[in-house]
C-alpha cells in the first residue's frame, strides 16, 4: 500500500486544498494518473493485499473424516492445506444442508435470512421458515461484488427453489438449484446458468458429479482470472451427501478397512485425535449414539434390544460385509472430493495465485444419519431428470438391500442409491454424540481450515477458539473490504450476526457474546465454555461445561440450574428476535393443524 502515501495530490484532495498554479496541477494531474494506472495494475494483479476467495462447502462430511481431523480416509489435499494453513477445532455449522447453506451465504442465523427448516413456505405468519433466501439478506457474492470481486459458483445451491444464484450475486452458475443431492452418474440433474453460458458435455460413462462441478469451477476461474481485480469462487460439492456413489478408483482398498467395523474406526479416530491435540487430554469418547428412527429400524430389522447402534461384532458376515462396502463407498466419495480439491490448487499455484487466495473448508453439517444402522436403498431418481433439479425424493420409508458375494460390487456404483446408515455416520462424528440436524456436536462441529500464504503465518497451526458458518461473511468482508450493506434498492438489510475470523488467523481471541442454534427444535445456545443443548421442541435442556466436557457426557443442569436457567432465557429472547418463533407446523408442512407437534413433541 506504500503508493497510497506517495502523492501530494491525494493529501490535497482528501484535506480540501486550492488548486494549485497550472504547472504544479499538471504535475499533480500527471501523479494522480500514474497512481490511477498503478492501482489497476497492482488490483488485476491482487497486490493490492485483498485476496482471491475460494469456498468450499462438503455436504455431510462428519468431523472426523478427514486425515487432518483424525479420520483414515485418503484426504492428501485438503491434509495440505491444513498443513500449510490452519484449522478450527470447535468450528459450527447449522445442523443441516438449507439452513446452513442460508447461514453461511448471508452471515446470519438461517431463519432470520428465511430458511429456518427446508425449502417449504411456511407462509408470511412464519417469517423464518419461508424455504428461501428473503429479501432482507444479501450473499458473500452480493457484498463482494460491493468491493469489485467477480464471483462464481459451482454445485449444490439449497437455499429456495425458485431464488437463481445467478439473481443472488453469482455471474455464473453451474450445479443444480433445487434438490438435495444428484445421480453422480447422471449429468442431466446439472444446469448451466445464466442460460446460453458454455457448459461442458460429457460422452456416455464419462460424467461423475463430483468431477464435473470441479470441471466447471475452473472454467469459472479461467474466466474469472482473465479480468481486473480479485475474485470470489464457491464449490459446493454434494459429496459425501447420498446416494453414497463413487468412482472404484477412489475407494480402491476402502472395504478392507472398514472390514474392522464402526467401534474399531470410532476407537482409532479417537485416538489420532488426542494424538493431534484435535481432543484435548481428559476428554472421553462418546459410547455408541442411539437409533434416531427406530419405525424404520423395525422395519428394516436393525432395530436393538437398548436402541442404541448394534456393536459390530453382533452382527452377522453377509450384514458386516455389505455395511463395510457402503462405508467405503462413502470413503470414496470423499477421497473424490479431496482429489478435485487437489485440481483447483493446482490450478492456483500453476498460475501464481495460490499464494494470495484464501482457501475456506467446511462442512454444512455433521455426519448423515438417515436413519437406522444398515442404510437405505433409494429408487433410482425417475427419469427424465429435469435440468438444475437435483433429488429430492424422501428417505423414512426406504428398503434395506443386503447385498452378499458379486453384488457387493454394485455398492457405490451407477445402479446403486444409498446410505451407509446411522452407525458409520456415528463413526463420521467422532468422538461425538448423534447426527446431522441435531444441536449436540455430532451435529453441528465441521471441520473448518483456512489456506492464505500470503494472509495467514500459521503453518499446521490449530485454533480453538469456537467459530460459526455466521463468522464467514464477516471474515470475507474483512479481508476483501468489502462494505457490508445497509439496504439494498430501498430494502433494509439484516446486520450480519458474525465476527471477522482474522484475529482467530493471528492466533488472538475472537470477542463474542454467545452463539445461537435451532433447527426442527433441536437447539442450543454455546456462552463461553457453557453450552446448553436439548432435542427437539419438548426436551429438556441439558447442560455441558465444553472446556471440561467436550463430548457432551456430564449433563450439569441439575447442578447447575441457575445457569441453565439464565442460558434458557438468553436462547429465548435469541428465538424471538431471530425469527425461530413462531414456530410452524413440523414436518413437509402439507399436513396441518394436528396438534401433537404444536405442543412439542419432537422428532
Ligand atoms: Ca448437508
Amino acid at each position: 500500500m506504500r503508493f497510497l502515501d506517495m502523492p501530494p495530490v491525494r493529501a490535497g484532495i482528501r484535506r480540501g486544498l486550492p488548486a494549485p498554479p497550472d504547472g504544479a496541477r499538471l504535475l499533480a494531474m500527471a501523479r494522480l494518473w500514474f497512481f490511477a494506472l498503478s492501482l489497476a495494475a497492482l488490483v488485476a494483479r491482487g497486490a493490492d493485499g485483498r485476496p482471491n476467495i475460494v469456498l468450499i462447502l462438503a455436504d455431510d462430511l462428519g468431523w472426523s473424516d478427514l486425515g487432518c481431523y483424525g479420520g483414515e480416509i485418503r484426504t492428501p489435499q485438503l491434509d495440505a492445506l491444513a498443513a500449510g494453513g490452519l484449522r478450527m477445532t470447535q468450528f459450527y455449522n447449522s445442523a443441516r444442508c438449507c439452513p446452513s447453506r442460508a447461514s453461511l451465504l448471508t452471515g446470519l442465523y438461517p431463519h432470520q435470512a428465511g430458511v429456518g427448516y427446508m425449502t417449504a413456505d411456511r407462509g408470511e405468519a412464519f417469517p423464518g421458515y419461508r424455504g428461501r433466501l428473503n429479501e432482507r439478506c444479501v450473499t458473500l457474492a452480493q457484498v463482494l461484488k460491493l468491493a469489485g470481486y467477480r464471483t462464481a459458483m459451482s454445485g449444490k445451491w439449497h437455499v429456495g427453489d425458485d431464488v437463481s444464484p445467478v439473481a443472488r450475486g453469482f455471474d455464473d452458475f453451474y450445479g443444480f438449484p433445487r434438490g438435495y443431492g444428484v445421480d453422480s452418474f447422471d449429468p442431466r440433474m446439472m444446469v448451466r446458468l445464466p442460460g446460453g453460458r458454455p457448459q461442458r458435455e460429457y460422452r456416455e460413462g464419462e460424467f461423475f458429479a463430483t468431477d464435473a462441478i470441479t470441471d466447471h469451477a475452473l472454467d469459472f476461474l479461467a474466466g474469472l482470472r482473465g479480468g481486473a481485480g480479485p475474485w470470489f469462487l464457491y464449490i459446493a460439492y454434494q459429496a459425501p451427501h447420498f446416494p453414497v456413489q463413487t468412482l472404484p478408483e477412489d475407494a480402491g482398498g476402502y472395504a478392507e478397512i472398514y472390514a474392522a467395523g464402526w467401534d474399531a474406526i470410532r476407537e482409532r479416530r479417537f485416538s489420532r485425535q488426542k494424538a493431534m491435540g484435535l481432543m484435548p487430554e481428559g476428554v472421553a469418547l462418546t459410547p455408541r449414539s442411539r437409533i434416531p428412527h427406530p419405525e424404520a429400524a423395525r422395519r428394516i430389522g436393525s432395530m436393538t434390544d437398548d436402541n442404541i447402534n448394534p456393536p459390530w461384532a453382533s452382527l452377522d458376515a453377509d450384514r458386516r460385509a455389505d455395511l463395510a462396502r457402503r462405508m467405503a463407498a462413502f470413503a470414496g466419495m470423499v477421497t473424490g472430493m479431496d482429489r478435485n480439491i487437489g485440481r483447483i490448487v493446482e490450478d492456483l499455484r500453476k498460475h501464481g495465485e495460490l499464494e494470495k487466495t484464501l482457501i475456506l473448508f467446511l462442512s454444512d453439517n455433521g455426519a448423515c444419519a438417515e436413519w437406522e444402522p444398515f442404510g437405505f436403498d433409494l429408487d433410482r431418481p425417475a427419469p427424465p431428470p429435469a435440468p438444475g433439479t437435483g433429488i429430492n425424493m424422501g428417505t423414512q420409508k426406504a428398503p434395506n438391500l443386503l447385498r452378499r458375494g458379486e453384488a457387493l460390487a454394485e455398492l457405490g456404483g451407477p445402479d446403486s442409491f444409498i446410505s451407509y446408515g446411522c452407525a458409520w455416520a456415528n463413526a463420521s462424528n467422532t468422538p461425538f454424540r448423534l447426527y446431522k440436524h441435531y444441536c449436540h456436536e455430532g451435529g453441528i462441529r465441521t471441520p473448518l481450515i483456512a489456506h492464505w500464504p500470503s494472509g495467514i503465518r500459521a503453518r499446521g497451526e490449530l485454533r480453538h477458539q469456537p467459530g460459526h458458518l455466521i463468522d464467514i461473511m464477516a471474515t470475507c468482508a474483512e479481508v476483501s473490504g468489502a462494505p457490508y450493506p445497509k439496504e439494498i434498492g430501498g430494502k433494509p438489510i439484516q446486520p450480519m450476526e458474525g465476527k471477522s475470523l482474522v484475529p482467530a488467523f493471528r492466533n488472538e481471541a475472537i470477542e463474542r457474546d454467545a452463539l445461537f442454534w435451532e433447527h426442527e427444535g433441536n437447539a442450543a445456545i454455546r456462552a463461553g465454555d457453557m453450552k446448553l443443548v436439548r432435542r427437539g421442541r419438548g426436551g429438556a435442556w441439558e447442560l455441558y461445561d465444553m472446556k471440561a466436557d467436550r463430548t457432551e457426557l456430564k449433563d450439569l443442569a441439575a447442578s447447575q440450574p441457575d445457569k441453565a436457567k439464565e442460558l434458557a432465557e438468553r436462547w429465548r429472547a435469541w428465538a424471538e428476535r431471530a425469527h425461530v418463533v413462531p414456530y410452524p407446523e413440523q414436518g413437509d408442512g402439507k399436513k396441518k393443524g394436528k396438534g401433537k407437534n404444536k405442543k412439542g413433541a419432537t422428532e
